[in-house]
């Protein structure tokens, strides 16, 4: 059995090797993302310490004003995203529109990065898991020039990369190039990222389903009685209220995630650029499916609007099918 301790940079290096045309910027983006991934995490640990280092909104004792977290978290990536070049624009839950990246040192970067900086922030306040998305997306637009809205709308099956960082008992970096999911455990004492997941796969089934049971009677009839189902197979039902945490038992211990439409979201509430696309990607990566209320795959939707919202169904494959097989019997 191997023992010695693989770093996310060295394994992403290696990774880069076997590719013979690989330039080298996707490598360099992914490790930027690392850094602002640390950077990240030191905050959210320091988040319960709200009383002594000063609210949101106030001032800290040394002067300085004390930003929310969501909002730093989002300043952090996109300062780590623009210092090296690698990344010529952003896309963010927390901007209304897209940030083009200048190019640094005449670099002129193929790549784009969607994200949600911190899913599930409500969650910071009583010391719940949060979580970073990330997806990657190569330019359509001719690198000279700043990118566009259109190189952004782009369907999730054209990502090159995805991620996730998941702030909990300890802070783990999940990601996918394509080829496999792969998660790496921030070790705290030497400050890296290290392999403790290696080529991950989604059981097929499991035990368990994550939804906000609390809006049962606003669901669809086809979706209530799939959730009557899972309830009446004994199935545990589990909800954190943080996408990613829920996603990232899901892919380890099996499940199903579900945020249908309801009457306060007629779309559902979660974002496809930020959330759907990139957890669906790795989840496809890692073995499972993906589909939204009307049966049709996350990945092949065209986003036609940068904040648009999709209803999802996802996890376990067979739990996905099942899932789809109700919403056909049921739906008129
Ligand atoms: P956010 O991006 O504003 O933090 O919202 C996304 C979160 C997901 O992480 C979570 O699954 C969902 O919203 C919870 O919503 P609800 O409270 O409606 O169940
Ligand atoms: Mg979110």
């Amino acid at each position: 059995m191997q023992n010695r301790i693989i770093t996310l940079d060295e394994f992403i290096i290696r990774r880069q090797k076997e590719y013979s045309l690989a330039s080298g910027e996707l490598t360099g983006l992914l490790r930027d993302i690392g850094v602002a991934a640390k950077i990240v995490n030191r905050e959210v640990n320091k988040a319960g310490l709200l009383n002594i280092l000063g609210a949101a909104g106030s001032e800290n004792t040394h002067g300085e004003s004390v930003q929310k977290l969501d909002l730093y978290a989002n300043d952090k990536l996109i300062d780590c995203l623009s210092n090296s070049g690698e990344c010529a624009g952003v896309a963010s839950e927390e901007n209304e529109d897209f940030i083009p990246i200048m190019p640094v040192d005449g670099k002129q970067s193929k790549y784009l990065v969607v994200m949600d900086p911190l899913d599930g922030s409500s969650n910071i306040d009583v010391n719940v898991s949060v979580g970073t998305i990330f997806g990657i997306y190569r330019r359509k637009s001719d690198p000279s020039v700043a990118c566009n809205k259109e190189d952004f709308l782009q369907k999730g099956v054209d990502l090159v990369a995805a991620g996730y960082v998941l702030y909990g008992t300890s802070t783990i970096l999940v990601y996918t190039t394509g080829r496999g999911v792969n998660g790496f455990t921030l070790d705290p004492t030497i400050g890296e990222f290290c392999l403790s997941h290696q080529d991950i796969k989604i059981p097929e089934t499991g035990n368990s389903y994550s939804v906000n049971q609390g809006y049962y009677l606003k669901f669809d009839v086809e979706m209530r009685r799939y959730i009557d189902h899972c309830s009446d197979s004994n199935f545990g039902l589990r909800y954190i209220g943080s996408m990613v945490s829920d996603i990232h038992r899901i892919l380890l211990k099996g499940g199903i995630f579900l945020y249908p439409n309801t009457r306060k979201y007629p779309k559902g509430k979660l974002r496809l650029l930020y959330e759907c696309n990139p957890l669906s990607f790795i989840v496809e990566q890692a073995g499972g499916k993906a589909i939204n209320s009307s049966l049709q795959r996350i990945l092949d939707i065209q986003p036609t609007q940068l904040h648009q919202r999709e209803t999802i169904a996802i996890g376990s494959p067979k739990m996905v099918d099942e899932m789809k097989a109700f919403v056909e019997r049921y739906s008129v």
